[in-house]
């Protein structure tokens, strides 16, 4: 017979919640795209940070909200390795509890940014309680980590300094790019429009729906709101489609009845790479 050997119980101290201002940022960053990245090396480098699916949560504290990344995608890999190289580091030196979903259109039809985004918070709210989502381009890379992506009081509009408009905002209600809703204020107005096919307008029509639900727009100053963009053209099936700005006037008809609430694809996959949830949707596309 032996005593057995007991091992110390781990003493679980009950996690505090993360600070405010998570303590390890470093501020501006240096940005370049070189196209040596591979999406192999990048999982070398920080796939064992992260959980299957692209997640992560802080070891330590208990991370103030729950954020779902949306990207919306079809046929940008490249640019997907790059967005992922830079924007893994900089979330988890946010001590953000985060999912990176990649939205993939299915298919050839012409590219809905703006409903493949609804699909995108349908689909991971079905995941986790969220209380937070960031929709982002797939080619734009913060230049500095204290731009936070979290949710604020009000709808944020993340990228307010891109380099290809020389680092200003191109208008005043220019809301396109990277931007964040908590799940509540994304509710209120009845998510984003599903008719945006092709280029142009979404944005405008998103911006058009949080003023008119009698929100404001919060933004980073214009040295913490600096991105950088992949440097492309315009993709095959994402024309500029001249019909949309038209429809801008009449978003605060069209928003109670055009949105999450009359929202329909199907989902023909999801993945679970190390970096990112992939879902491929069809949005029932137009050829
Ligand atoms: C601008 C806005 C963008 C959106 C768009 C109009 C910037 C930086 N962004 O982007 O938020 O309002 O105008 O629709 O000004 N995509 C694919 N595959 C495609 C086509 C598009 O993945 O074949 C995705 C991808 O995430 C891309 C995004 O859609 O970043 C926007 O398309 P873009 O980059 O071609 O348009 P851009 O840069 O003019
Ligand atoms: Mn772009």
């Amino acid at each position: 017979t032996h005593e057995e050997t007991q091992t110390p119980p781990t003493e679980s101290k009950p996690l505090r919640r993360c600070p405010d201002t998570p303590p390890n940022l470093v501020g501006p960053l240096f940005v370049e795209f070189d196209s040596n990245r591979t999406l192999d090396k990048v999982r070398g480098l920080i796939g064992r940070d992260l959980r299957e699916g692209g997640r992560y949560k802080p070891p330590d504290c208990i991370a103030q909200q729950k954020v779902a990344i949306i990207i919306a995608f079809r046929n940008r890999h490249e640019h997907l390795t790059h967005w992922l190289h830079y924007l893994h580091p900089i979330l988890i030196r946010q001590q953000l509890d985060y999912t990176v979903y990649v939205i993939n259109q299915d298919g050839e039809g012409v590219f809905n940014r703006a409903k493949l985004m609804n699909a995108g918070f349908v689909e991971a709210m079905k995941e986790y309680d969220y209380d937070c989502f960031v929709f982002s381009d797939v080619d734009l890379v913060p230049m500095d980590d204290r731009n936070l992506y979290r949710c604020f009081d009000n709808p944020r509009h993340l990228a307010v300094a891109m380099d290809k408009f020389n680092f200003h905002l191109p208008y005043n209600g220019y809301f396109g790019g990277v931007a964040s809703l908590s799940k509540s204020q994304f509710l209120k107005i009845n998510g984003f429009p599903n008719t945006f096919w092709g280029w142009g307008g979404e944005d405008d029509d998103i911006y058009n729906r949080v003023h008119y639900r009698g929100m404001s727009i919060s933004r980073p100053d214009a040295v913490m709101g600096r991105y950088r963009m992949v440097k492309h053209s315009r993709d095959l099936h994402n024309e500029v489609n001249p019909k949309n700005p038209g429809k801008l006037s009449q978003t605060r008809h069209t928003m109670d009845k055009d949105g999450i609430n009359s929202l329909k694809y199907t989902v023909k996959e999801i993945k679970k790479d190390i970096l990112y949830t992939y879902i491929n949707v069809d949005i029932e596309a137009p050829l």
